[in-house]
């Protein structure tokens, strides 16, 4: 297929492709300027690989250089920017990317010279390059990276083919409409938001770029701006839903869908949502499928509340016997991760259906219900927490001997961590806090420390984690 970028700037040269709401750039100015960004990136040398890694906010200027990435026929190599050093450079030793682009604002002192600030690279006047012609349906557009169960990070791939089943599954159920406008709040590194930014190439559509979610600037613009949909993890909707009970201004007369997704969602919030008419939509998707792969569409919302929905077109769903455990056939699913040549294999059965990891019911006119995790993942503000990850982080701080991280609920994050630890001496809640925050992502930090004799143990040596949920349940109540 042609290349979605300079296609649409020969359809639709001059509809809107972004606006951060200072500035907008059309189709054919965005295709110019990325010619001009792929040339400066040739000059820097970042386009002698395949791969170029990003560190951003949701910033116009990295929503610019990750399609002068992808409009290269390079691959992108998103950065999780609320990550520690030690974690970021585990993901470039991996993935190995010629230079890796970091948004001036987030900028360390840690950095070597394989990173470059953006400015630097705005700046250069270097000749402007073609992009390419063809996108590969094959090619790796995107690699996105999840710990998994090991605590050994894996870095998604995300082929052009998988970006655009998922695109066109997504517009089957929402439509397209010639004035959508997709409000970006959530992070372009994860698929919730780069999703956003490849729908916009395939359906010609306005994306509006926010920087960084803050509630009371994203209520504005959903009341003041032609903002149609917007994509929201839980946390998200509950901080507009307290904005809506304390003023009562409608959203836009034009806003049309409320896309949730990323965890589980309490049916109190989406039947505060009822009362004010916000049309949400409840999704299931992750990183491995390009975003959701089921959703609730409108019609059924008030009667299936709770339900994240139907299989979208193009996906198959089913549940495995006994387990429950959610399985998926979709030309969204990831070909695989990078360098584990075997790894997504051993999460498909024989005749390919992928384990999701979730486990779910279908009631009796096939809506999905999501139950839990067959693992212990942890889902905070719609990022995930794998305790092995974390324990294993745990096991070097001087005196721990053992350690077991559970998830506890919380009212505004969904879940949060907390740590169970066995030590000889006595250890100082704040140390170990600080310890964390040096070594992994502060939201991947324990909120709590108990210090505990011994953990409850199985007859393999194997942690009984649900003894130590159903302590923090019983301590609560
Ligand atoms: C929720 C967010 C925005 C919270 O960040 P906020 O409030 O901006 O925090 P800061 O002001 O930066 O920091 C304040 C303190 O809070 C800590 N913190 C930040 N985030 C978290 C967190 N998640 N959990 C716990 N603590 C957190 C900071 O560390 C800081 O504390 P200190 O100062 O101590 O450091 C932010 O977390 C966020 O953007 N979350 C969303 C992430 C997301 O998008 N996840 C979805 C991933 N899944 C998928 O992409 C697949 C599903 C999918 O595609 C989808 C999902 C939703 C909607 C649509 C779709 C779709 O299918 O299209
Ligand atoms: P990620 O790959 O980070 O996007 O995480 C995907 C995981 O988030 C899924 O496997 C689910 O565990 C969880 N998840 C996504 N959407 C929902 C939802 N609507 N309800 C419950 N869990 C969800
Ligand atoms: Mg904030
Ligand atoms: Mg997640």
């Amino acid at each position: 297929m042609d290349n979605w970028i300079t296609k649409q700037a020969a359809l639709i040269p001059n509809r809107i492709a972004v606006d951060n709401g200072r500035q907008k750039l059309t189709f054919k100015y965005l295709a110019a300027k990325l010619m001009q960004l792929s040339g400066n990136l040739n000059q820097l040398g970042a386009l002698s690989g395949n791969r170029i890694a990003i560190m951003t906010k949701n910033s116009l200027l990295g929503y610019q250089l990750a399609l002068a990435v992808l409009g290269s026929g390079q691959t992108i190599v998103w950065l999780n920017w609320r990550l520690a050093d030690d974690e970021i450079r585990r993901q470039l030793n991996d993935s190995r990317p010629t230079r890796c682009l970091v948004d001036d604002s987030l900028w360390r002192d840690s950095f070597d010279d394989k990173f470059v600030k953006f400015s630097q690279i705005y700046h250069m006047k270097a000749k402007p390059l073609k992009l390419v012609t063809q996108f590969d349906p094959n090619a790796v557009a995107s690699i996105m990276y999840t710990s998994g169960t090991t605590g050994q990070p894996k870095g998604v791939l995300q082929t052009i083919h998988n970006h655009f089943s998922s695109a066109i599954a997504s517009s089957l159920n929402l439509g397209v409409m010639p004035n959508d406008e997709w409000l970006c709040a959530v992070p372009i590194f994860h698929i919730s938001g780069f999703s956003i930014i490849m729908r916009g190439l395939v359906y010609g559509m306005t994306v509006r770029l926010v920087p960084h979610f803050d509630a009371q600037s994203i209520d504005k613009i959903l009341r003041t701006e032609p903002v149609t949909t917007i994509s929201v993890v839980p946390y998200m909707l509950k901080k507009l839903l307290n904005l809506r009970d304390r003023h009562s201004g409608n959203y836009n007369s034009k806003f049309r869908c409320m896309l949730l997704g990323g965890g589980p969602i309490d049916r109190q919030t989406l039947t505060r949502c009822q009362t004010y008419h916000i049309p949400v939509v409840q999704s299931y998707g992750m990183t491995e499928t390009c975003s959701q792969i089921v959703a609730l569409n409108d019609e059924d919302a008030a009667t299936k509340i709770g339900s994240v929905g139907k299989p979208l077109f193009l996906t198959q769903l089913r549940l495995a016997d006994p387990s429950h455990e959610i399985l998926l056939k979709t030309p969204a699913l990831t070909p695989g991760y990078l360098n584990r040549p075997k790894a997504l294999n051993k999460k498909k059965t024989a005749d390919g259906w992928y384990h999701t990891g979730d486990i779910g019911y279908l009631d009796a006119d096939g809506f999905l219900y999501i139950d839990g995790r067959i693992d212990d993942m942890i889902i905070s503000g719609g990022e995930n927490i794998f305790p092995d990850e974390i324990e294993s982080v745990y096991l070097s701080y001087p005196g721990i001997k053992e350690i077991a991280v559970v998830g506890i609920e919380s009212a505004e994050w969904g879940q949060s961590p907390v740590a169970f630890v066995v030590s000889e001496k006595s250890l100082s809640t704040q140390s170990l806090m600080t310890f964390g925050r040096r070594h992994l992502a502060h939201y991947k930090v324990p909120r709590q420390f108990y210090q505990v004799d011994h953990l409850p143990m199985n007859a393999g040596g194997k942690i009984q984690r649900f003894k130590l949920k159903k302590w923090l349940a019983e301590k609560t109540t």
